[in-house]
């Protein structure tokens, strides 16, 4: 017999700005958090916000299933749109789920040996991340991009890799709308 550890609960997820309610935990990145990521190092404005992620609080555990919402804003950082860190997961083969809400994204997804796949993501788009693949979303429209996130729960966020490797591609802005190109601060 399984003793259950948690209560079931209900939260009410608005579809098109992703708020959570009851307001879930937010964590609020600005361009000053994401120092060596784009391309131009120098940025005019350091607090201008990237982007939110509100989180369901469940425990991290294999267990549960961790649930967020992300708003990303529309931006550029020189010519390379407002994206989020990106992260593989800390235990390496555990997976995530986007489901598109609002606005107009790519998603990045790369392997440790150097592997890139650029999708789509927005209004009833569902990504499918399979474990081993870093992810990062790209905002490449002018609305906030909004999307629900669905992960094993003790997947936890490696960052590290990422500060130290970056992206094998970036999304840069074109004249005839995003290009994804080679990320030439990549170090394998
Ligand atoms: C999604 C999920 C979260 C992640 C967030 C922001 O909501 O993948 O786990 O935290 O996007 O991305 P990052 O953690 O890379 O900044
Ligand atoms: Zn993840």
């Amino acid at each position: 017999m399984v003793k259950p550890s948690l209560e079931p609960f209900t939260v009410f997820l608005d579809l098109e700005s992703g708020h959570l309610d009851p307001a879930g935990l937010a964590v609020e990145r600005r361009l000053v958090d994401m120092e060596g990521m784009y391309q131009q190092e120098e940025v005019a404005d350091g607090d201008q916000l990237v982007y939110r992620v509100y989180m369901v609080p469940v425990p991290e555990q294999n267990s549960e299933i961790s649930c967020s919402t992300t708003i990303l804003e529309p931006g550029l950082v020189g010519e390379e749109y407002f994206m989020t860190k990106g992260h593989f997961h800390q235990v390496r083969d555990r997976s995530e789920v986007y489901i598109g809400l609002s606005g107009y994204g790519l998603l990045v997804m790369a392997t440790e040996d150097g592997g890139d796949v650029t999708q789509p993501i927005e209004r009833g788009s569902m990504n499918y991340v399979p474990g081993g693949w870093a992810h990062r979303t790209v905002n490449v429209g002018d609305t906030p991009l909004v999307f629900f996130a669905a992960y094993v729960g003790d997947a936890g966020h490696d960052y590290t890799t990422i500060e130290r490797s970056g992206f094998p591609v970036a999304v840069l802005r074109g004249e005839d709308g995003p290009r994804v190109v080679p990320n030439p601060k990549y170090r394998r």
